[in-house]
């Protein structure tokens, strides 16, 4: 069985030849995007079993996609075919001023993905994995999507556990539902990412402590707080992640010296003031960001997703995470496409074992 199983619509993604407005843009290379097998992709090269569960069209860009994505290491056995729906596509333009200008521009509305629903995807090709990885945006794809996300989140015996990045796409929530689907979901998963800027966006919280309030329920919560580094909440006792694999010789990096702090979220702090329910104690570990030039930020929240939930795998404690998570993150921010090229394993484990003074 897999240790991942990463679910979601994948897409053909053209990049634009040179900065400019869509209209003035010439030629696009093509390459590929989809928040979902970005992660799949990162974790198989971190050295981990991974498959894909997605549906395209059986067309000349569905193959394209599966054999992509099968080159990365990523299972693409379960990928559904649809003869009637295409697959989707989308456009990216740059900004040579600011790298966070630029456009995205799909055309996946009605693609072969908004058809996949608990009846086309078999529940056992998503949940023989010890992981399964979810994301907001299959939310908002359709109707059976949504019913499809809302059975894999269902609490049941022997459900894997469900990582959810919550990845607000604002293009493809018109009806004004986002923030309470992306709550409704995100509150039955087990470990959650989400941007402070989303939260923000959806549900007027910025403030960490504020967001775990509204979301007490995952044993864990990420959230990223863009070149500021991210904070991550950990229950204490939490049953996430379920024990780690053996790895012979793992040196897990040193402790931040804010890491680990146990806190009573109810502990008078400035800021809002938590809801009850996150009288639980929790861990409380914050990680800088490291500092890099960003060429393309598109697949950085994908790449961290990825570097986090190897190391939790692999048993590394809260800091060790989130610095892969970061690591990953600084690798996909630096290349022009989706996917990050990651750092080798034994590399990474070296850069996050640096100490704290090296982070920030
Ligand atoms: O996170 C990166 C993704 O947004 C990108 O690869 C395309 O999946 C995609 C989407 O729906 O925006």
């Amino acid at each position: 069985p897999p240790d991942f199983v990463c679910l979601g619509e994948s897409m053909v993604t053209f990049l634009p030849s040179r900065p400019g407005r869509l209209a003035d843009v010439p030629s696009f290379a093509r390459a590929i995007g989809g928040a979902e097998s970005n992660v799949a992709c990162a974790l198989a090269a971190a050295g981990h079993r991974v498959r894909w569960v997605g549906r395209v069209g059986r067309d000349g860009f569905g193959h394209h996609l599966v054999e992509t994505i099968g080159a990365h290491g990523v299972d693409v056995t379960a990928v559904g075919r649809d003869p009637h729906r295409p697959t989707g596509v989308y456009f990216r333009t740059a900004d040579d001023r600011a790298a966070d200008a630029h456009e995205v521009v799909y055309y996946r509305a009605g693609s072969a993905a908004s058809a996949m629903s608990p009846a086309t995807v078999p529940y056992d090709s998503v949940a023989d994995g010890r992981v399964l990885h979810l994301t907001g945006i299959t939310a908002a794809l359709s109707a059976d999507c949504l019913a499809l996300m809302r059975e894999l989140t269902a609490p049941r015996p022997g459900r894997p556990l469900v990582s959810f990045d919550v990845n607000h796409r604002p293009a493809l929530w018109r009806d004004g539902t986002a923030p309470e689907v992306l709550l409704e979901l995100a509150r039955r998963a087990d470990l959650v990412f989400v941007g402070a800027d989303e939260a923000e966006e959806l549900w007027g919280l910025m403030d960490p402590f504020a967001i775990r309030a509204a979301l007490p329920e995952p044993a864990v919560l990420v959230v990223k707080r863009g070149g500021e580094g991210a904070v991550a909440f950990e229950r204490c006792a939490a049953s996430f992640p379920t024990p780690p694999l053996p790895e012979p010789g793992l040196r897990p990096g040193p402790r931040s010296s804010n890491a680990g702090r146990a806190e009573d979220a109810t502990a008078p702090r400035s800021g809002p003031v938590p809801a009850p329910e996150t009288r639980t104690p929790h861990t409380v570990t914050t990680v800088p960001a490291p500092r890099v030039d960003v060429l393309a930020p598109v697949g950085a929240g994908d790449a961290f997703a990825a570097g986090f939930l190897s190391a939790t795998l692999r048993g590394l404690d809260m800091t060790a995470r989130l610095r892969h998570g970061h690591l990953m993150a600084a690798a996909a921010l630096t290349v022009p496409g989706d996917v990050a090229v990651p750092p080798r394993r034994a590399h990474a484990d070296r850069l996050a074992a640096l100490d704290a003074g090296a982070w920030g």
